[in-house]
């Protein structure tokens, strides 16, 4: 606790000012720049270690799909330059590495409580003090809780009978081993192509002896166009650091790369097929933004979706497993474009079959295998690459119980209800940070936590400044604000695929487009107005 900051009312001082759950990306930072505001803050981890998402994710293949020159922080330049990253996209080891340097480098470890996962957050109505507690019997009492639980941090087992009866080894992506596994000459299946599936995939099939992927919807991958970074390159990019975060901040999705000035529509056909080449060199996740109207206007997205066809097609053998590999369902970009190396290539080893969960589903699991409608698969390894409870998962696991008793989960029956994705009604001085109603996992999660963080470091610093209490989001602002998320994503084609964006992987969660579909660039200014406005759409609450 710090005194001299806190402006704790007479009644009694809150143990902490800050709590924040979690030590990924974002919480690391939330620790540091509250830390420099001068408050006291703890926080609580479940992993053993700090990084979040990349402590977890430890599968063969798994990197980022953001260029590791985006993909970090911006707040220190020094910390900028003197890291050196080895590749285009880094690796999950990479990442945790970094990240760990950057816990070592600001002294963070001090103030996280690893191996503790925060159970109950209340609120005591009559302080506005949140009691936060943990599953192992800590409690501490804090006058802000930030939630630094990340979106993609709620790994999805699916509910496939006779699971649990597998006498083999069964692996979530997003639970490898922290030793690592070896398949050599194992018989080993995946169920699972998204991005997980995906990146793995081409790795699993040069250690396993037999590869059977099953799949149930076919993705749109492209190729990561992954290198290592020449110390020249690394200069190029550290000298022009400053513009290229200037033009992250005020893009779409928070990287420096700008789209095409004019309409799929509207260009010649050469000039397409240029801007497309381009796209596909520069690889990945971008290739869904070439051209502006690429996600609002179907006959632009058939531009590029009969592009990117085309290339898959020319690296898939047999044509009749190219036609499985091949989305019909959706336009491509409206689940996250998957960015991926030789997995398309793969499927022309003849140690990998392709199963077609839509003809022939899985029936259940025995002891020694999968069987579909069709067949058995004796399999030694299990891999499920099923992904997560996305955008609201980790937030719902925690009991959090605002005025009148009434649960956050309650408030989000029939969807995340948020003001500008940081404040809900009836949690005052809750912010959650990078989730629902706000652009989340459509930015550079990186940079979008930095936005956050400073945000609500801002907010505390107001706060602070003239004696109050708490900011709380007024109910019609949340409405407001819900309304607009909700008209934003109608007006774009993403409504039109089955995404975890909207819930679609998880029975019984309302359909709703959760992350803000207006832009990064956009969506900071917003929040900037609102701060300048004296946090217009929040009530200031004095005790
Ligand atoms: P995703 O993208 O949610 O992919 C999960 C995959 O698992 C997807 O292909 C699902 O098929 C499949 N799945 C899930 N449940 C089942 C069952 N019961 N049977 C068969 N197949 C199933 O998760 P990822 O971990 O790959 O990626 C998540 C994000 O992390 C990614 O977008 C990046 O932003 C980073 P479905 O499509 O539901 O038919």
């Amino acid at each position: 606790m710090n005194p001299e900051t806190s402006a704790a009312p007479a009644t009694e001082r809150a143990d902490v000012d800050v709590v924040v759950v979690g030590a990924g990306i974002a919480g690391l930072y939330a620790l540091h720049r509250f830390r420099r505001s001068g408050l006291s803050v703890r926080v609580f981890e479940a992993g053993a270690g700090v990084g979040g998402v990349w402590y977890w994710n430890r599968y063969p293949g798994a990197r980022c799909d953001v260029e590791s020159v985006d993909y970090s922080y911006s707040f220190d330049e020094a910390l900028q330059q003197e890291w050196d990253w080895s590749e285009k996209y880094a690796t999950q080891p990479e990442i945790l590495a970094y990240l760990e340097h950057v816990a070592d480098r600001y002294d963070l470890r001090r103030d996280i409580e690893f191996e503790t996962r925060v159970t109950d957050i209340a609120l005591d109505e009559p302080t506005l003090r949140w009691r936060v507690a943990t599953d192992t019997g800590r409690a501490v009492t804090a006058r802000f809780v930030v939630l630094a639980t990340g979106p993609l941090s709620n790994a999805n087992t699916p509910a496939i009978p006779g699971l649990d009866t597998f006498a083999g080894q069964i692996l979530h992506t997003s639970h490898w081993p922290h030793d690592g596994v070896d398949l050599t000459g194992q018989r080993v299946g995946v169920i699972g192509t998204g991005s997980s599936g995906i990146q793995t995939i081409p790795c699993l099939a040069e250690q396993a002896d037999r590869l059977h992927v099953f799949q149930r919807t076919a993705n749109y991958s492209v190729p990561a166009g992954n290198r290592p970074l020449t110390p020249e390159q690394r200069q190029a990019q550290k000298a022009d650091y400053a513009e290229r975060r200037r033009l992250s901040m005020a893009s779409g999705g928070g990287s420096p790369h700008q789209a095409h000035p004019r309409s799929a529509l509207a260009v010649s056909e050469a000039e397409l097929r240029e801007a497309y080449e381009q796209r596909w060199a520069l690889g990945g996740v971008l290739f869904s933004k070439t051209f502006p109207d690429q996600l609002t206007d179907r006959a632009a997205n058939d531009t590029a979706r009969r592009f990117w066809e085309e290339k898959v097609r020319a690296v898939i053998a047999d044509p009749a497993v190219a036609d499985l590999l091949i989305p019909r369902d959706h336009p491509i970009g409206t689940k996250r474009i998957c960015t991926d190396t030789n997995y398309y290539q793969t499927y022309n080893r003849d140690n990998v079959e392709l199963v077609n969960l839509r003809v022939t589903p899985i029936t259940r699991v025995d002891p020694v295998g999968v069987h579909t409608t069709d067949a058995h698969y004796p399999l030694d390894t299990l891999v499920l690459a099923t992904g997560f409870d996305a955008m609201t998962g980790s937030v719902s696991k925690m009991n959090i119980v605002g005025r009148g008793g009434q649960t956050l989960n309650a408030a989000w029956r029939e969807g995340p209800k948020t003001y500008l994705g940081l404040g809900m009604t009836g949690f005052p001085n809750l912010f959650n940070l990078t989730g629902p109603g706000s652009p989340s996992v459509l930015a550079n999660m990186v940079l979008h936590s930095e936005l956050h963080v400073d945000w609500v470091a801002e907010a505390i610093e107001f706060l602070d400044g003239r004696g109050a209490v708490a900011l709380e989001a007024r109910p019609d602002a949340v409405a407001d604000w819900v309304r607009e998320c909700a008209d934003r994503a109608a007006g774009t084609l993403m409504m039109q695929a089955n995404s975890w964006y909207l819930g679609a992987n998880i029975e019984g969660r309302p359909r709703v487009f959760m992350p803000f579909v207006g832009g990064f660039g956009v969506y900071g200014q917003i929040i900037a107005e609102v701060a300048a406005a004296g946090y217009k759409g929040f009530d200031v609450l004095e005790l």
